[in-house]
């Protein structure tokens, strides 16, 4: 199969997890606006089945997770006169992207071989834990383009890093290597590139030790609260708490504790 007939994005449900890779890797995964209204099915299935607890997101080939938008496309667009975007992605294809999905209450692992760069990183900064190789470059070269890290580079490194810090990368475009990256706190846990499955299964394998409810309340309550004053998270009320805490499994966890015994998690 050639690069246009070939699927942007393998899709894979196994054991509650869920393997989501975007398959591009002779233009290192650049996006294009198929490979994004692809993805919006995906997200679509995650979020809707319950027995996907997990999912893991990563680029195909041992050299990018992806470059971000398809340069080449967008030159292409802008010749036919196509609107150019700009700070969100309303009104494009595959419209909410990740980046846009707030709502997104299962957990994603980012797991980074090789570039992630412009809106690869912006992807990347919307995952809720990055698992990178030592091969792992990390910048947004918008402004060195003429554009702007419109799927939230621009809103989320300043909220992830310090002000100074995540100016001098969106300002410059300038690389950020997988350590400087775990000095940031951006990633969780860098690895030699031939160890980065097994540490990325580590990790899922924890995950799936969580009950699935409550990791999904706890998201929720970390995204939605961590821009709110103290006292506003406390008063709200958040929707998958209410379904954790009438749930079976918030009294499976004590009852296997006290019968020491591993819990049985259903889910409800
Ligand atoms: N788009 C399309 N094709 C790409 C892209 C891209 N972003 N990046 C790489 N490719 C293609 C190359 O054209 C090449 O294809 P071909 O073999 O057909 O010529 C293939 O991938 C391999 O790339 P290179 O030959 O360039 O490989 P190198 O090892 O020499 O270089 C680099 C690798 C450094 C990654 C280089 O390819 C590069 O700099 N790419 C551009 C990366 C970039 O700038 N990404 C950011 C894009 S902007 C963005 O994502 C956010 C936009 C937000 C817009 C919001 C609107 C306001």
């Amino acid at each position: 199969m050639s690069d246009a007939e070939d699927p942007r994005v393998r899709y894979v449900k196994q054991d509650h997890v869920a393997r989501v890779t975007l398959n591009r890797p002779a233009a290192l995964n650049a996006m294009d606006l198929r490979m994004h209204e692809e993805l919006a099915a995906v997200w679509d299935d995650v979020e809707a089945d319950d027995e996907v607890r997990v999912v893991v997101l990563t680029g195909a080939g041992d050299r990018a997770f992806t470059v971000g938008q398809d340069l080449k496309e967008r030159a292409r667009l802008d010749e036919e006169g196509v609107p150019r975007s700009t700070f969100g992605s309303r009104g494009q294809p595959g419209w909410p992207r990740l980046t846009e999905r707030f709502t997104l209450s299962k957990p994603v692992i980012a797991r980074v071989n090789g570039y992630a760069l412009g809106g690869g990183f912006e992807l990347a900064l919307a995952c809720d834990l990055v698992i990178a190789s030592e091969q792992a470059v990390f910048a947004l070269p918008e402004a060195r383009l003429g554009l702007v890290p419109g799927a939230g580079g621009a809103f989320r490194l300043a909220r992830q890093l310090p002000l100074k810090a995540a100016m001098g990368y969106l300002l410059t475009g300038r690389r950020m290597t997988a350590d400087v990256a775990l000095g940031f706190g951006l990633v969780n846990q860098v690895v030699p590139a031939e160890q980065l499955d097994d540490c990325v299964e580590e990790w899922v394998q924890d995950l799936l030790r969580s009950a699935p409810l409550a990791v999904r309340a706890i998201k929720e309550a970390v995204m939605r609260s961590v821009d709110m004053p103290l006292e506003q998270a406390f008063n709200t009320a958040f929707a998958w708490e209410q379904r954790r805490r009438h749930s079976q499994d918030a009294i499976e966890g004590p009852k296997a504790f006290a019968e020491q015994r591993e819990p049985r998690w259903l889910g409800r």
